[in-house]
């Protein structure tokens, strides 16, 4: 083939092209991976992941990625992950591979994905439109049912980037979503909520900044150890971390803060990838290989870490 709509890491793909080799890489390797479903979303698309497991029994890993429909560094870097974890031959990758069961889900909010691509490459929320407005969507971010609109840390407008919804779970996306990880909580150790832009490794809590988390000490210091080592690749890119809270700004109904807080996920991050603004949510295609190689080594860093707690 070789044309312009074939799947790869040198430019963004769509929801079509993901989904295409999604069913590409579960044909060619049955053993080790396994399709899940998420569930349907608001415009009844099916929400997909995969799991890649080479012996039952490893500490579980679950990657979110693209809630936000416009973050797209977020899906490439999560199959470009995939794509590692079953081809890499470096030792190191391989070791990460195959010691851990992971649950990949690239593409979260798909129908502000399909419109990121088709009408608005800056649309964030979902596409469920409001009782009450003209204006459509929700923040999936927010919309968890965890501290929901607690502190400010979502809009009651729906028309705001960061309306919280008419009620907890209202976004069948983050509904479906808190089912299938409640169902599987057991078996997930960390939490990893991929989003963009300013390279940051954010912990709980969002929701407020008056308490730190029991393990705030072990987040930090796991989050230190991502941190340092993706400076000391040879892109030396700096992340920076802390709780979402304190270095960021309060916001409740995240991911990484229901996965924490409701479902005992004890090392839980929203991470933040590149750049730190100048490009923004329109980062050119160039990064997606060097991204995608500081968050695995990042999480290589990571996972290695959490082993000495
Ligand atoms: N940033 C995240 C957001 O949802 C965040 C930051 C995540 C804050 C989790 C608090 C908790 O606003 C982006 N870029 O989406
Ligand atoms: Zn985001």
């Amino acid at each position: 083939r070789g044309t312009s709509d074939e799947f790869g890491w040198k430019r963004y793909n769509s929801l079509a092209q993901i989904e295409a080799w999604l069913d590409e890489i579960l044909a060619r390797y049955p053993v080790i991976t396994e399709g899940f479903i998420v569930g349907q979303s608001y415009e009844g698309r099916t929400i997909r992941g995969i799991k890649i497991s080479y012996k039952s029994g490893n500490p579980g890993v679950f990657i979110e990625s693209n809630i936000h429909a416009r973050e797209w560094i977020t899906s490439a870097t999560a199959t470009w992950l995939i794509n590692q974890f079953l081809t890499s031959e470096d030792p190191l990758v391989r070791t990460l591979a195959e010691s851990h069961d992971w649950y990949i889900v690239p593409v979260l909010n798909v129908d502000g994905f399909v419109y990121t691509h088709e009408k608005d490459r800056m649309w964030r929320k979902t596409r469920q439109p409001s009782a009450t407005s003209s204006c459509i969507g929700a923040d999936p971010n927010r919309n968890y049912d965890s501290h929901w609109m607690e502190n400010n840390g979502a809009s009651s407008n729906p028309c705001a980037e960061n309306y919280g919804g008419p009620q907890p779970f209202s976004e069948p996306e983050i509904k479906a979503m808190s089912e299938f990880v409640a169902g599987i909580k057991d078996k997930v150790n960390v939490m990893l909520a991929f989003h963009s832009y300013s390279q940051l490794l954010l912990s709980p809590y969002g929701h407020t900044e008056e308490e730190l988390p029991p393990n705030y000490d072990d987040l930090m210091e796991v989050a230190k150890a991502y941190a340092d080592a993706v400076e000391a690749m040879p892109y030396g890119t700096v992340y920076r971390y802390g709780t979402a809270s304190g270095i960021l700004y309060i916001a409740s109904g995240a991911t990484n803060d229901w996965a924490y807080n409701e479902q005992d996920i004890q090392i839980s991050y929203t991470i933040e990838f590149r750049d730190t603004g100048h490009y923004g949510f329109i980062l050119p295609p160039v990064h997606i290989v060097p991204n995608a190689e500081e968050a695995l080594f990042g999480i290589a860093a990571l996972l290695d870490k959490c082993k000495e707690l």
